[in-house]
């Protein structure tokens, strides 16, 4: 149902993939919803196809589309990120008044909704960049939300959101989490966790096929049933649909026909560039990128088969399979715990830097629903950070250091197994490393001190008393106190 002379409660600016869907999603709901594409042909089409499932308001200008919009206006942004983002908010902005709010939909580097916040506010107008997860289907369906910006657009925004989005237990999988760019840092940070759990699923895959011998529609059903356990999630439920598919054209599982090649638009990249910058050790998250990335380096990946690397001496598996199958699950287990753990040190991080004040509980309530990495552990991170909101690290919850106890042998011999078949596992055995840094009394940081003071002056501390040191490395080598 369309209605020219009835106002909209919330707008949609951008009605490709996306946008269509948040608007039919809002209309559903029983929001009245105002649309605008660029080209006025995606409007139609909106609201041919699916005018009936709502209140749309379709508009063919920018002015016309802010007039149909009740006060304080309220448009969400859903065009291509980057300039496009831009332009859209300089039309919307020009074309709105004081109080009424901007909201950018689109994955938006969290940077740029800083600055565009502060742009937006200069004009009397509320910005917030608000991260949307779940792709299509979550948009159409119900995503998660996470909006950030001012507190006092959320009291506006947050009942229409709430509207919208999946549902989990009955609490909305929407929050605040906090000012300007908070909502894009943290959907930043969820899309690189992303590509840490899916790496180490790929990684379980490899290993049970070209380790165990296994058949993709035999792990299909292995991956069944790991979703019905500690690993139950969105993404270990659409591995076994993938896995158990066949090529329509040649019969053949259609693992096998897709080029191995990942491809990426940014996301993962962008949370391991930030965890560079704030010095946060995401290993998971950044190796998951470096893997995509070596997987698509095609002509050096050829080179390096056809010149034959030397492999070294290979030795097959020697374990009973079901054992096998078991120890890669906890391997598998361990090594997302470790990427959920640095992804939320990320995060806090972050909010930190940023004084956003991030709430973790939210996060791991929120990302229960509606998002690519919703997953049933969530409840217990959750319920992690209930217990000590200051943790130094997920892992060292009580829980998961009692989870940690089951996984530990299993993922060891899994990284030990995966080296001995010459099969890489990046993030299982990265990780695995990592852990074991965190819990090394000693590391070889104190040599690394050393060779920076005798070839920088670049001092030390010492182990036994305070001050800072330094080694008269080229004279005498005797020891001076700098400060
Ligand atoms: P696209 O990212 O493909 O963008 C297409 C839309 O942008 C069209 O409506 C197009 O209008 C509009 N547009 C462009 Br391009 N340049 C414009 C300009 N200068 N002025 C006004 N409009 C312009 O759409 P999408 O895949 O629906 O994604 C929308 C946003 O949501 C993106 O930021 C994306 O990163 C984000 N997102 C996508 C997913 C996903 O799963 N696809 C998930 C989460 C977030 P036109 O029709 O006139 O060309």
């Amino acid at each position: 149902m369309t209605d020219k002379n009835e106002l909209a409660q919330i707008g949609v600016v951008g009605l490709a993939v996306m946008g269509s869907n948040l608007a039919r999603n809002f209309a559903r709901n029983g929001n009245t919803v105002a649309v605008y594409n660029r080209s006025p042909e995606k409007t139609h089409a909106l609201i041919e196809a699916h005018g009936e499932e709502g209140n749309f308001v379709p508009s063919e200008t920018i002015e016309d589309f802010v007039a149909s919009l009740e006060r304080p206006r309220k448009a969400i942004i859903m065009v291509k990120a980057g300039k496009a983002t831009d332009a859209v908010i300089d039309q919307l902005a020009e074309a709105m008044d004081e109080g009424d709010i901007i909201i950018d939909g689109g994955n938006a580097l969290f940077t740029d909704t800083i600055r565009r916040e502060k742009d937006v506010a200069a004009r009397g107008k509320h910005f917030v960049g608000a991260g949307i997860s779940g792709g299509e289907e979550g948009a159409l369906n119900g995503p998660a939300i996470m909006p950030g910006g001012p507190k006092e657009s959320w009291e506006t925004l947050g009942p229409i959101l709430e509207s919208i989005a999946a549902n989990v237990d009955g609490t909305p999988c929407v929050t605040h989490i906090g000012a300007d760019g908070a909502g894009h840092f943290v959907k930043m940070v969820h899309n690189g966790i992303e590509y840490a759990d899916m790496q180490v699923i790929g990684e379980a895959y490899q290993l049970l096929r070209y380790g165990a011998g296994m058949e993709p529609a035999e792990i299909a059903e292995v991956f069944r049933e790991w979703n019905s356990g500690d690993l139950d999630s969105y993404l270990i439920e659409i591995t076994a649909e993938v896995l158990a598919q066949k090529d329509p054209e040649t019969g053949a599982p259609l693992v096998d026909v897709i080029v191995d090649a990942a491809g990426q638009k940014g996301t993962g990249r962008w949370t391991a560039i930030n965890g560079l910058e704030l010095g946060v050790p995401i290993t998971g998250i950044a190796e998951s990128v470096f893997a995509r990335a070596l997987s698509s380096s095609t002509a050096q990946r050829s080179a390096a088969q056809e010149g034959q690397l030397p492999a070294g001496t290979i030795k097959a598996l020697d374990v009973d399979k079901a054992d096998f199958i078991e120890d890669v699950r906890r391997a598998l287990y361990a090594a997302k715990l470790i990427a959920y753990s640095q992804g939320f040190d990320e995060i806090k991080a972050g909010s930190e830097e940023f004084g956003w004040d991030v709430d973790p509980r939210d996060l791991a309530t929120i990302w229960r629903g509606g998002c690519i990495i919703r997953a049933k552990f969530l409840d217990r991170i959750r319920a992690a950070y209930d217990n000590n909101a200051d943790l130094p690290a997920l892992i060292l919850d009580p829980y998961f250091k009692g989870e940690l106890e089951d996984l530990i042998d299993p993922w060891r011999r899994v990284v030990v197994a995966a080296t001995q078949l010459g099969l890489p596992a990046p993030v299982f055995a990265s990780s695995l490393s990592y852990y074991d840094s965190l819990r090394a009394e000693r590391l070889p940081a104190a040599l690394i001190q050393g060779q920076r003071d005798f070839f920088g002056a670049h001092t030390f501390k010492r182990t036994d008393k305070p001050g800072t040191f330094h080694i008269e490395w080229s004279g005498d080598r005797s020891l001076t106190q700098t400060d």
